[in-house]
């Protein structure tokens, strides 16, 4: 049984101040805190200032005290406790931050077994940010470029990999006097266009025997009519931008392709699905925003082969968990993913094993990133017949 139940402050990797929740039931304390995003979709769960929160929590803690650690329950209650589309009343932070605690009250702390043990336990392949641009800070107006150490034989072999390339990388731009420093996820930021930045990191992926990727976090470069690259002033109608991308996945087998249209293209997303989905991976972001219905929507135009699974986008974890099976059940793959503005929490590397993900985006330095990469090598320890996800 639910025995209290508090909300404390703790700061972001950005310096903002979020939500954790620390709930305490007859078997110990779980706590957990949420992350804040930079680039956000319009249709993702609202995020609601600190103090607001702590003026709401009071009538939530009273509902929630006294019941029993059941994570959809919760939900439900938060969920008609709330009762709008996207969490405007409780905020989607402090939603998420219960529905996760209660989660892993359930699971004793251990997120990752909370639907039982599998015969084999699949570990995510990392997704690694290397240099970055856009709302994030950097030289490009795509926002990440991605290095995936698919080959690796488990997780401290893969962060060891992209931590090796990271500096690879750096060494480099250092090297032409094109660095800059880093941005909020500890991506490169440096004096470089997209095509430079292309050139490098396709040589290092070589060295390292990883594939690439991109997020061009595209909603962030549209204006309604074109795609707006500032750094360079082009102008890009929608049959252009999708020209260049289509070029640019073909020309620098750019293998994982994330957001390359606004959040609301999704004809373009179905155009270029159609004539890429074999070789290479599709994946919606802001698309999606972690929503059953989007989602929906998007399988019905099959515009993507890949949905990005950020739980604070959607408020719970049990409506991220139908978001997933849905994806698995359409052969749409789910890749769970951190926000710009991390916690030290490491609850998604425990979801990328519990949701079967094959791939997971974690950024690669900072404390707040490496948090999760730690969680994946301390469980590949734990966990009984571990193995690595498989790319096709
Ligand atoms: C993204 C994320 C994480 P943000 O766009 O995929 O890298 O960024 O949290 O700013 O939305
Ligand atoms: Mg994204």
């Amino acid at each position: 049984m639910i025995t209290d139940l508090r909300l404390l402050p703790v700061l972001n990797s950005k310096g903002e101040t979020s939500v954790k929740v620390s709930l305490v039931t007859d078997s110990g304390s779980y706590s957990a805190s949420v992350p804040s995003g930079t680039s956000k979709g319009s249709n993702e769960a609202k995020e609601l200032a600190f103090e607001k929160v702590r003026r709401i929590f009071p009538k939530l803690r009273q509902k929630i005290i006294g019941l029993e650690e059941n994570p959809e329950k919760i939900d439900r209650l938060l969920i008609s406790t709330d009762r709008t589309s996207n969490f405007r009343s409780i905020g989607g932070n402090l939603a998420l931050a219960i529905s996760i605690a209660a989660a892993r009250a359930q699971s004793h702390g251990n997120l990752w077994k909370l639907d039982g043990l599998k015969e084999n336990e699949t570990f995510p392949l990392p997704i690694g940010n290397v240099i970055g641009g856009g709302a994030h800070g950097g030289g490009t107006d795509w926002q990440e470029f991605l290095l995936i150490p698919y080959m690796a034989k488990n997780p401290l072999e893969a962060i060891e990999s992209l931590i090796h390339a990271w500096y690879a990388i750096g060494d480099e731009l250092k090297k032409k006097s094109l660095l800059v420093g880093r941005n909020l996820e500890n991506a490169w930021m440096a004096n470089i266009d997209e095509e430079d930045t292309l050139e490098l990191i396709s040589s290092i992926a070589q060295d390292w025997h990883m594939r690439t990727g991109i997020d061009f976090a595209a909603s962030g470069l549209w204006d309604g009519k074109c795609y707006n690259y500032r750094k360079s002033g082009m102008k890009l109608t929608t049959d252009k931008q999708f020209d260049l991308v289509k070029e640019t996945a073909e020309k620098y087998k750019i293998w994982y392709l994330e957001d390359p249209f606004h959040e609301n293209g999704f004809a373009s997303f179905t155009a270029l699905t159609r004539e890429l989905s074999k070789n290479h991976l599709i994946v919606g972001d802001d698309l999606y925003c972690t929503s059953l219905r989007r989602l929906e929507k998007g399988i019905q135009e099959k515009a993507t082969n890949g949905i990005i699974i950020k739980p604070n986008q959607v408020g719970t974890l049990s409506q991220s968990q139908r978001v997933v099976s849905l994806a698995h059940s359409k052969g749409f793959a789910p890749v769970v993913s951190h926000r710009s503005g991390e916690t030290g929490d490491d609850w998604i590397a425990d979801l990328g094993i519990l949701w079967n993900a094959p791939l997971i985006k974690t950024g690669i330095m900072g404390m707040e990133r490496l948090a999760k990469h730690n969680r994946l090598i301390q469980l590949w320890e734990d966990v009984p017949n571990p193995r690595m996800a498989e790319l096709p």
